[in-house]
């Protein structure tokens, strides 16, 4: 069916809730849907899809967006010519499809030049080919319409921590970072960076290994205004830690430009399984954060999903893959909203407000120190109150479930 607002092919309504419509801000990688299978013990299992075909193939599954790094679409080498022939055909897929290219990123960690990293490499010379490559790539994304870089430095660690003083990585990384956003405002580029952490693999130890890491770091750049986050459900768990509180504090601080949605079992490698399929009440709870169904603002950038089929599959499994983690966030957008609307759990997370107490404990004065010593507090007979959490979990657990609604 044509969409009479943009002449683009858009999707039959199906009738069915949780079909993705562009609406829903869908995004996927070139290498996510294509990725072939291929681990460190085993050779693709699957072939390598043409870009275009998966822009077509992403448009059909309801995706508004596909995200790239420069070599997923421009192979490394290419000539001006090469890479102007294969930009033009992917820009003429977009185009009739009707899908953008929400994020680009470059790819600082398949080429043997990226061993010993890329912006924090010790050798001056990849640190200086890994900008060349990042400002080609930069490039290349604003020509595609990104507005959002996220830059993913899964080769900037070590194994042998004597190699280099990690300090002099942290430099290294904030100095390439500041040269890059410089870049960006000389060429006039509307576009802001995005960060994403990781705590190892490929490298034994990868610096600014959380979201956390990241957030502290952005503050000591210096257009820290340009730059935010991008954490990953996968990176987040493989280092022990909520996802959950991560990105509540990202969004806390108004740093929440991007997000990898996938799954992961705590303690394995990088799994970056179909969302939602692991875990499912941390990402019930992520998905009621970024919509904000409890009242609080919502999060409306881009939800990408980093994330791949599993090996045992074929192509249709690859979409029945991207079509999964799709349908999961709109079910868990809509057991959340259910969960809000609740009157139980309404009435379980009424606040427990004072209106005398904390008034005095907003601001520090004289005076509210003073009122706060004298009132009377029964720490005893605070401590016998249940709270009733047990309840108010149950009652998550049997929405997430569906027997609720
Ligand atoms: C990984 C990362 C990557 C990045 C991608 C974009 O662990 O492989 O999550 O998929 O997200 O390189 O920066
Ligand atoms: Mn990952
Ligand atoms: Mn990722």
């Amino acid at each position: 069916m044509k969409n009479a607002k943009n002449g683009k092919h858009e999707k039959q309504k199906s009738g069915d809730p949780f079909e993705p419509t562009r609406a829903d801000r869908f995004s996927f990688g070139l290498w996510t849907v294509g990725n072939p299978g291929r681990d460190p013990f085993g050779e693709a299992v699957r072939a390598r899809m043409e870009p275009a075909y998966i822009v077509r193939k992403l448009a059909e599954c309801g995706a508004h967006g596909v995200n790239l790094h420069d070599n997923d679409l421009v192979p490394f080498g290419a000539s001006a010519g090469e890479r102007g022939r294969i930009v033009g055909a992917f820009k003429a897929a977009l185009e009739d499809c009707g899908m953008v290219v929400p994020m680009a990123t470059t790819n600082l960690f398949s080429h043997p030049v990226f061993k010993d990293g890329a912006f924090t490499a010790n050798d001056p010379k990849v640190r200086a080919f890994a900008l060349q490559k990042s400002m080609d790539a930069i490039d290349l994304g604003v020509e595609l319409g990104a507005k959002l870089y996220v830059f993913w430095g899964g080769r900037e660690g070590s194994e042998a921590d004597a190699c280099r003083d990690p300090r002099a990585a942290l430099a290294r990384m904030r100095e390439a970072l500041d040269f890059l956003c410089e870049y960006v405002r000389e060429q006039r580029y509307e576009l802001c960076f995005a960060l994403e952490a990781k705590p190892n693999e490929p490298r034994g130890d990868i610096y600014l290994a959380t979201t956390g890491h990241m957030l502290h770091f952005i503050t000591t750049l210096a257009h820290p205004e340009m730059v935010g986050v991008n954490p990953e459900v996968a990176h987040e768990t493989m280092a022990g830690l909520s996802m959950v509180h991560g990105v509540a504090q990202a969004m806390e601080a108004g740093k929440l430009f991007h997000i990898d949605l996938n799954a992961q079992k705590i303690g394995r490698y990088d799994q970056d399984l179909r969302f939602g399929s692991e875990d499912l009440k941390g990402a019930f709870l992520l998905v009621r954060m970024l919509e904000g169904t409890s009242g609080t603002v919502p999060y409306t950038g881009p939800l990408h999903f980093d994330a791949h089929a599993y090996r045992s599959e074929d192509e249709q499994g690859v979409w029945d893959f991207a079509r999964g983690c799709m349908r999961t966030y709109k079910i868990l957008k809509a057991r959340a909203q259910e969960f809000d609307r609740d009157p139980e759990v309404r009435g379980l997370l009424r606040e427990q407000a004072d209106a005398e107490l904390e008034p005095l404990m907003q601001r520090y004065s004289k005076k509210n120190a003073k009122a706060l010593r004298a009132a009377s507090i029964d720490p005893d007979a605070i401590a016998r109150k249940g709270l009733g959490y047990e309840k108010l979990d149950q009652l998550m657990m049997e929405h997430l479930l569906g027997v609720r609604s």
